[in-house]
């Protein structure tokens, strides 16, 4: 676990050579606040492993004042009219848009992502959900049945929650965040947020940008802090009553459990161990480019990465040899570098548990065919990089094929049948998504419906349509997010018949 020491506003704080130490500060009724007991946490740059600010560790009374906050927002911004809130979601849109290089830096600097992915998925796609939902809404519509025969007409109305609470992970830090606020206001709510504490700058910054596009005060809160802390007092608010939430999956079992007697809504997106099935007959280079891509963006953090590679073993000994060669030419390099193709692990801890996962693959007979070396970049000999690993594996039941690295590091093996590779993939706790390479019309059909999965790619990857449903089965997690997906988690349906 990532084990920050505290720091004390009133004390000093520490000069660094050449930096300057961001002071993260709450969002709370439209102004940025000190926590209430002062307490500081750390936040490292991961490309050098040094301390470059600090952010409030806010308690249960933040928490409360955050939530206080939105509850005073609620009845003004439930009753404004949609085509005024998509307005504002819009204009919150165009202004992450006008600081792409502002949020992309803070986001490479801040997690250890790659600068040119930050410019060029990150933070385009945040700014693409405050634009979609600011648009859905005003598509949203309730339905209505006529009872034929009982001289009745049913409506229902899509009335929001009030407040929620709205909890994100460390690895695509302003995407995930804003993926949950955007429909949670769109639908007429107000929002308790918290970031990770491990990446809390770009939803700092994401404050400025609500109120300069006019986000009324109250409507979005952010806290920032602990999960065992801050996050802890949001799920067991008894008046925030639902809590949309993306992370780990233990923790995730954690937030059912307190949230269960409360009976809050929630929608659960949590861990993957995606398979990769790749058949002869698909299109080899098409595959090959997009299997390094899946295996190694965003150094393997992604919910989405594809995993487990399983390749038909007619053409395993050929993929082997050139997905081995396209890996090691990929750059290990500083994150802010344009040329990066692998940047920094997001924390130290992270590090480590990736590493120790190498090594119980080894000591399970798996093959390292290359990477397991930790890089030491010149003048940042600090900062957490690893070069990306590719493991020969002979069976699929080992621990480094079952459980979640969440790091640049896949395994490869072979398969000769279609059910052989159906039962692999399958045999997992996980469910979020796969990846299946094959020309062949009927058996896409066949392993699409039959993989136990939320989200089934054939032939390509990571390709979003913000419309469609987003989430997983199994321990990924319950719900689903996007599109009017979102929308309807986060109202209420309340039917209404009248009788004439
Ligand atoms: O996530 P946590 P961690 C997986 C990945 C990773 C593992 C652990 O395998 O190695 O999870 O990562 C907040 N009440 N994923 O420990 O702890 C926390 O502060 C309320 C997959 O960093 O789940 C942060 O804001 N909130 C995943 C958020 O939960 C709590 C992305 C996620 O942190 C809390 C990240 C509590 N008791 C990790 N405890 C994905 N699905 O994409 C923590 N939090």
């Amino acid at each position: 676990m990532w084990n920050p020491s505290k720091l004390n506003l009133n004390k000093k704080i520490p000069a660094f050579a050449g930096m300057t130490i961001m002071n993260i500060k709450n969002y709370i009724n439209g102004q940025f606040e000190n926590p209430i007991n002062n307490e500081w946490l750390d936040n490292y740059c991961p490309a050098n492993g040094e301390v470059y600010g600090i952010l409030p560790n806010s308690s249960k009374d933040d928490v409360e004042n955050a939530y206080i906050a939105a509850q005073s927002a609620f009845p003004i911004w439930s009753q404004t009219t949609i085509e005024e809130r998509s307005r504002i979601l819009i204009k919150i849109s165009e202004l992450i848009e006008a600081n792409l290089q502002r949020f992309a830096e803070a986001e490479s600097k801040d997690n250890g992502k790659p600068i040119g992915l930050a410019k060029s998925v990150d933070i385009p796609r945040a700014a693409s959900n405050f634009r979609f939902f600011g648009n859905a809404i005003t598509q949203f519509a309730s339905e209505s049945h006529e009872s034929i025969g009982q001289q009745a007409i049913n409506y229902t109305l899509r009335q929001p929650i009030g407040v929620v609470g709205c909890i994100s992970p460390w690895n695509l830090p302003l995407y995930l965040f804003t993926w949950k606020i955007a429909p949670a206001i769109a639908a007429g709510n107000c929002v308790v947020a918290k970031p990770s504490e491990v990446t809390p700058m770009t939803a700092y910054l994401l404050g400025e940008i609500c109120t300069e596009a006019g986000l009324p005060k109250g409507v979005l809160n952010i806290v920032h802090g602990l999960g065992t802390t801050t996050g802890q007092a949001i799920v067991e608010h008894p008046d925030i009553k639902a809590i949309s939430f993306t992370g780990g999956t233990a923790t995730g079992a954690h937030i059912a459990k307190v949230a269960a007697p409360m009976f809050k809504k929630l929608s659960l997106e949590l861990g993957g161990k995606n398979p990769n099935i790749i058949f002869a007959d698909c299109d080899y280079q098409d595959m090959l480019k997009t299997t390094v891509r899946s295996s190694f963006s965003n150094q393997g953090q992604i919910c989405l990465c594809g995993s487990r590679i399983f390749v038909e073993a007619t053409i395993y000994k050929r993929f082997k040899k050139d997905f081995v060669q396209k890996v090691k030419q990929l750059k290990v390099g500083h994150p802010s570098e344009e040329s990066t193709d692998i940047g920094a692990l997001v924390s130290k801890s992270h590090l480590e548990k990736v590493l120790q996962y190498i090594n119980i693959a080894k000591q399970e007979n798996g093959t390292v065919l290359c990477g397991d070396n930790k890089v030491t970049l010149k003048d940042y000999e600090n900062g957490y990089y690893l070069e990306p690993t590719v493991i020969e594996v002979i069976t699929d039941d080992c621990r480094i094929n079952q459980e979640e690295v969440f790091g640049p590091v896949v395994t490869i093996m072979p398969f000769n049948y279609d059910d052989e590779v159906l039962q692999m993939a399958n045999k997992v706790k996980y469910g979020l998504s796969a990846t299946i390479w094959t020309n062949d019309l009927k058996r896409t059909m066949r392993m699409s419906n039959q993989i136990q999965a939320g989200i089934i790619w054939v032939n390509t990857w990571m390709l979003r349509d913000l419309r469609t449903p987003f989430g997983g089965v199994k321990a990924s997690g319950v719900g689903r997010e996007g599109g009017f997906e979102a929308l309807r988690f986060f109202t209420e349906a309340k039917n209404v018949c009248v009788k004439y």
